[in-house]
């Protein structure tokens, strides 16, 4: 086994994966910013590096600091964690070059899935169901008008080189297009430095629905079922849970095997996610491939079972997957409510230091956090302060846990959104599990939806 990992992220998750290294006996090397010095990854960490200062350009994604701190600490792996590095080709093969293991995907699976064209296009020859689209990229307005009458309207524009919804445009006339191309092809090559666009016939209401991919390096493949996450607001995550309420079993198993059998074709290793967006009438469509541990992964650690974060590390040493397809099944029901230190009603970020803190516990309860008391959330990250999951042997039962969960949760001195998260729970439409990713929208704007929110902030103490 490894026997030094060096940990390139902070927070929540380089403790996650701090605490997985511990129990398989492997020393951990923390990296910080001149901020991050008393953190808590750094100090359950068994050596501490500083990179540099706050700005995550100058520390987090410093990459020759990154590497002369696992060569001077004698690292034989780094971890990414999750954002930061971690889908990052070129750092990998750095990495690689430097005779340290990347633990992630070959670099190679990166950069493919880091082009959405290119990613579309291999999803597509691995037999994945696609929305009707433009097989690569739309060169010009007329091109765009073209495949925007053969697919018909809506449709939708989007960046190669955007994911998690940068550098979107939906048309929904064809009077407009040529506009909304020039538009968003000036907006992809400002934030992404590629101009590149494709695309697709635009699915009103969809779902979010994402497969849990595993493979090591001797050709073992299985998929941990479904997590759905159409709780979001401006493309991030609030509330995701597993299983989907929206799933038959039946579209499950299908959906895991398309998605098995077209990790097999692309050769994927490692962990993975892919996205789907469901319609309404039950048709999935493949969206993107996520090539990382994701936030929202102990939902699916929970109901299946399965240590998802030492899986990993295993794997990238070259250990074989100690369980079959047949050996995972669903375990009852989780759920996870993003805790984010930002305000809950205008869902602006709400950095400063916590004065008081107590978190929730209990049977079936799981925090994954880094705050404690006197901890200062910076403004320099994003603002996700814990992530609060449930277990339980059903969804109705995992729904009054998380409510209760959030009712002990005591957090003073900045604010947080756990009075979103009570609000949203007790929406009927998310109690009938009757949702899609306009859930949030559709709360925010409606009579029951805004005052339940107003009377949640002020129950909260
Ligand atoms: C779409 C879509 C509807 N139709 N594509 C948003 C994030 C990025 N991964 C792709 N996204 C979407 N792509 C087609 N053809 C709707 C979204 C979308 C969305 C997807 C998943 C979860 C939340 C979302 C919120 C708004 C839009």
């Amino acid at each position: 086994m490894f026997k030094k990992v060096l940990v390139a992220n902070r927070g929540e998750i380089a403790l996650r994966v701090i605490r997985a290294c511990r129990e398989l006996g492997i020393a951990t090397v923390a990296v910080h910013s001149t901020a991050d010095a008393n953190a808590l990854h750094v100090r359950f960490a068994d050596e501490a590096v500083c990179i540099g200062p706050p700005p995550s350009k100058e520390s987090y994604l410093n990459v020759p600091q990154l590497l002369s701190a696992a060569e001077i600490t004698r690292a034989d792996a780094i971890h990414p964690g999750y954002g930061f590095l971690s889908e990052n080709a070129e750092f990998a093969e750095v990495c690689e070059n430097c005779k340290i293991r990347f633990i992630g995907p070959r670099p190679e699976m990166l950069r493919l899935m880091g082009n959405k064209v290119r990613a579309r296009a291999a999803a597509r020859e691995a037999g994945l169901p696609l929305l009707p689209g433009s097989p690569g990229v739309v060169k010009d307005p007329r091109e765009a008008e073209a495949f925007a009458k053969e697919i018909g309207f809506p449709v939708i524009l989007k960046a190669a080189a955007g994911g998690g919804g940068k550098g979107m445009k939906i048309v929904r006339e064809p009077g407009v297009l040529a506009q909304a191309f020039s538009t968003a092809q000036a907006e992809a090559l400002a934030s992404f430095n590629n101009g590149d666009l494709y695309i697709e016939r635009y699915v009103e209401k969809p779902r979010h629905i994402e497969i849990q991919i595993v493979a090591d390096e001797h050709g073992n493949i299985i998929h941990l079922n479904e997590r759905e996450c159409s709780v979001q607001r401006r493309h991030q995550k609030l509330i995701e849970e597993c299983p989907s309420p929206a799933l038959t079993p039946e579209l499950r198993q299908r959906m895991g095997e398309v998605s098995v059998a077209a990790m097999r074709k692309i050769r994927y290793n490692n962990v993975g996610t892919i996205e789907y967006l469901l319609d309404e009438r039950g048709e999935f469509y493949f969206m993107e491939m996520n090539t990382r541990i994701q936030v929202e992964h102990p939902v699916t650690e929970l109901v299946m079972g399965v240590d998802l974060v030492r899986e990993q590390i295993r794997m990238a040493y070259g250990h074989p997957l100690r369980f079959k397809q047949e050996d995972v099944q669903i375990r009852g029901h989780a759920i996870e409510c993003r805790v984010n230190a930002e305000d809950p009603v205008t869902f602006a970020p709400w950095p400063g230091k916590i004065t008081g803190y107590s978190v929730p516990g209990g049977y079936g309860v799981r925090v994954d956090s880094a705050a404690y008391e006197n901890y200062t959330v910076l403004p320099h990250y994003d603002s996700l302060l814990s992530k609060l999951i449930v277990h339980a042997e059903d969804r109705e039962t995992a729904i009054r846990r998380m409510q209760r969960a959030l009712s002990e949760y005591v957090v003073e001195g900045i604010r947080t959104n756990i009075p979103f998260h009570r609000a949203a729970l007790s929406e009927e439409s998310f109690q009938e599990g009757n949702y899609d990713t306009r859930f949030v929208e559709r709360l925010l704007a409606s009579e029951t939806g805004s005052r339940r929110l107003k009377k949640a902030v002020e129950e909260t103490p």
